[in-house]
């Protein structure tokens, strides 16, 4: 049976830190081995291409591309965002304007140098050639999220990016395909799940392939990445969304609630966890979520998500919730504090933080800048969000003078020769006039 509320920890309790280490280590990603199925639609798309990729299409999306056409062509997406509602598309090209501006800061400066021993060296940043990004097909087909994937591939200097979604049936979301227009994706393929990621790796039929595969997807979608990772470059494989929310007494609880549920509406698996060292703001919060459920649309979902996967910790000082966030590497972190400066300070390990009483994390889901494309199930500890440089690569390059030859070229040969590597030392040498 589930609970009707939220796992509730007191920091002070004996027994918390083994409570909270099962929280940490709670395993919310579908499990589900799917492997075996991907590595044969990944090996079916690569030795057979077109005809793979209209069987398995046909198969799993009840959609002929081979008779509907496999590209949905420039004249319907431009419809698309013509006909879309003005509000709507004025707040997709805030989005859009906002996001670019924030990426395009985000473009590494080339580097050059020559040092003291007169050896000139350096690096020089250039996008891919093409990407593909994956947009999920129903409910979970975000315009936000195709800005947010597009627009840095573009900023990066991408020259093709080739949008996949499936379309069940022929039908595509409109909004979707209007935010592609704006974000400037060049192709839109009627096509999805593993067999479009192979297709997109591999090339398949009327689709070439492409260098970086980014996007959301389901477990299918998600192997084939993992799996195709080392064919093609892939962002983080990221796993349900996560908000963590330190507040103190004075906000409204209903405003931390709108929050907490925020993400909790987005899957079952999504986790929503409030930090704060007041124990009656912590019941007052905990009964705002229960009002605003009973009217959400999106409450069976988020009553899921909060109470399989939700918790209240009280803490005894909110300084004392940092290492605990820490130790959660949340994709979201809201410091919901008057000054939050001193709280932002300490945070090491988060995806996004969000500051004060006025920046709910929905915000930047849509409109703020950064992305909202970040590592999720303690990834942050080693992982960041999807950047420009996700669509970038570095290559460095040397040149040498006669002298600066002289000045470290020995060592290349006494290295050579340590290895067992003449030819190495020889091509060294025969210049130094050795
Ligand atoms: N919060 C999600 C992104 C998103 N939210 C898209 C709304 N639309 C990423 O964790
Ligand atoms: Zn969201």
């Amino acid at each position: 049976m589930q609970p009707d509320g939220p796992l509730r920890l007191d920091a002070r309790d004996a027994g918390f830190d083994a409570a909270f280490d099962a929280l940490v280590d709670a395993r919310r990603e579908a499990d589900g081995d799917v492997s075996r199925d991907v590595a044969r639609i990944v090996a079916d798309v690569r030795d057979h291409g077109e005809a793979a990729l209209a069987d398995y299409t046909r198969k799993f999306d009840r959609h002929d591309p081979v008779a509907a056409g496999w590209e949905i062509p420039k004249a319907e997406r431009e419809a698309a965002l013509a006909g879309l509602d003005p509000e709507l598309r004025a707040a997709l090209e805030l989005a859009a304007a906002r996001i670019r501006a924030y990426h395009e800061k985000q473009r590494p400066a080339d580097s050059d140098m020559t040092d003291d021993a007169g050896v000139r060296m350096g690096a020089r940043w250039r996008g891919v050639d093409a990407a593909g990004l994956y947009v999920p097909g129903g409910r979970a087909a975000y315009p936000s999220s195709v800005l947010m994937n597009a627009i840095p591939a573009k900023v990066a200097g991408v020259a093709r990016l080739a949008m996949v979604t499936p379309t069940p049936g022929g039908v595509v979301n409109p909004t979707v395909l209007a935010a592609a227009e704006i974000a400037g994706v060049d192709e839109v393929w009627r096509v999805g799940g593993a067999q479009a990621v192979a297709a997109l790796a591999y090339g398949a039929g009327p689709i070439a392939p492409v260098d970086v595969v980014v996007g959301p997807g389901n477990a299918w979608v998600a192997e084939a990445k993992r799996q195709l990772y080392g064919v093609v470059g892939i962002d983080m494989v990221a796993g349900p969304s996560e908000i963590v929310v330190v507040a103190d007494g004075a906000n409204d609880p209903d405003w931390i609630a709108a929050d907490l549920l925020s993400q909790a509406e987005h899957d079952p698996t999504s986790q929503s966890i409030l930090f704060t060292d007041d124990a009656d703001f912590a019941d007052a919060v905990a009964a705002a979520v229960d009002r605003r459920l009973a009217t959400l649309a999106t409450a069976e979902t988020a009553r899921t998500s909060w109470t399989a996967n939700g918790a209240i910790v009280l803490v005894a000082a909110l300084d004392d919730a940092l290492p605990l966030v820490d130790r959660l590497a949340p994709e979201h972190l809201e410091l919901a504090v008057a000054d939050p400066e001193p709280l932002f300070a300490r945070v090491r390990h988060a995806g996004s933080v969000f500051l004060g009483r006025h920046t709910p994390e929905a915000v930047g889901d849509y409109v703020g800048g950064p992305n909202h494309v970040l590592p999720t199930g303690r990834r942050a500890r080693f992982a960041s969000g999807l950047s420009v440089l996700d669509f970038m690569k570095r290559t460095s390059f040397l040149a040498l003078d006669p002298d600066a030859l002289a000045a470290i070229g020995p060592a290349a040969v006494t290295l050579a020769r340590a290895e067992g590597l003449p030819a190495h030392a020889a091509s060294v040498a025969v210049r130094l006039g050795e």
